[in-house]
């Protein structure tokens, strides 16, 4: 029984590897990387937090639509991202720039969507568009991963998602479909304490989001979200066992956002400035900086090189972005469907009277 079987998701303690320190604290779950892959896994956090700034400044400043805050949630998806095969299939809901960028996704494609632009939806990378309709997705990550089953693809899924889309029943249907049919789909589910404003504790009473897992026959473990070491192993346990065996893994990360749920929203209404300094201490990206100083791995001089890489990358996307042809009316109806539905089709034409037949 690896540890994902055999962890109890009710009374177990949350999977660490790393400690708030950039201690190891159990060597013998740390993911097979070089030195070179634990550096360039730094250097993409750095990137994704340059990225996140500037989108969110771009939202302020009137050159970008609402824009959700990935701070937080670098080492959940960098980690597990790291971890997965290029052919697998990521299924995102809205707070996901971190693993649309390490699965191949064009940083210009990412800031594209949140542009307003259709073809931010459009890559190369096997990303699923993103799913603003909370837990909806779940269901379109199984039934790809048991196509895949059906055509004997070694091809996994995993669906990314908060602790409040855990309250949908689409949540619960998808585990339990994946478990009946042997569906090899990982839940990686963030929970980072709050959709929007309700706090995890007004969502559920259970004691773990993990130990919902159960109700579906599936294992559920609870993962330090912070910690890019545990979710990176954490992540390869679940894949073996979804490719192997097409057997799915409910994984609780448990993290924080530390900025606004999304550039409409103001934080400081609904929690306090000492439970986000709390949290700061457990950082990911600072905890990986401390791990790399405390093993000879960082210097001053590297840090300003990876920040002025990041900085030359993301403007770069901005410049794409910006520039990008605008997308027609017709893009933005027509790949919903395979047979655009009859209302579609009345609100294109409409558009398009209203924009004067463009
Ligand atoms: C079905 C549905 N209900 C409500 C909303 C409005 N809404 C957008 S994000 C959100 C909270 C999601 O919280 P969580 O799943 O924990 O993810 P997080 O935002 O924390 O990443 C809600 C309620 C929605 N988009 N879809």
């Amino acid at each position: 029984m690896s540890l994902i079987e055999s962890f109890n998701p009710l009374t177990d303690p949350m999977i660490q590897v790393m400690n708030e320190s950039g201690e190891i604290v159990r060597p013998d779950l740390m993911p097979n990387w070089s030195t070179e892959k634990i550096k360039e896994a730094y250097a993409t956090m750095i990137l994704v937090r340059v990225a996140d700034a500037k989108f969110t400044n771009m939202q302020r400043q009137g050159r970008c639509g609402t824009y959700p805050s990935v701070e937080g949630h670098e080492a959940i998806q960098i980690g597990s991202g790291f971890e997965l095969q290029k052919t697998d299939w990521v299924f995102p809901a809205f707070r996901e720039l971190p693993i649309c960028y390490v699965h191949g996704m064009p940083l210009e494609k990412i800031l594209l969507y949140w542009l307003g632009n259709e073809w931010g939806s459009h890559t190369d990378a096997c990303v699923a568009p993103v799913s603003i309709p909370v837990g909806s997705h779940m269901l379109h990550a199984v039934g790809y991963a048991w196509a895949m089953r059906l055509q004997k693809k070694p091809v996994i899924t995993v669906s990314y998602f908060g602790d409040g889309a855990t309250s949908e029943g689409d949540f619960y249907e998808a585990m339990n479909f994946a478990g009946v049919n042997k569906a090899g789909s990982i839940f990686m589910c963030q929970n980072n304490n709050y959709a929007i404003s309700t706090p995890r504790s007004k969502q559920t009473v259970a004691k773990t989001l993990a130990q919902k897992a159960i109700s579906a026959g599936i294992p559920g473990v609870v993962v330090d979200g912070l910690d890019i070491f545990a979710m990176a192993t954490v992540t390869k346990l679940a894949a073996d066992r979804a490719r192997n065996n097409n057997e799915p893994t409910l994984i609780e990360a448990i993290n924080y956002r530390y900025g606004n749920h999304t550039t409409s929203d103001d934080s400081g209404r609904y929690r306090t400035k000492e439970e986000v300094e709390e949290w700061r201490k457990k950082d990911p990206v600072m905890r990986l900086k401390l791990y790399l100083q405390k093993n000879n791995l960082w210097s001053e001089a590297w840090e300003q090189k990876i920040r002025e890489d990041a900085d030359v990358k993301v403007r770069a996307a901005v410049e794409i972005g910006e520039n990008f042809p605008v997308q027609t009316v017709d893009e933005i109806f027509d790949y919903m469907y395979e047979k655009p539905t009859p209302a579609l089709i009345e609100q294109k034409e409409y558009l398009k009277g209203f924009l004067g037949n463009q």
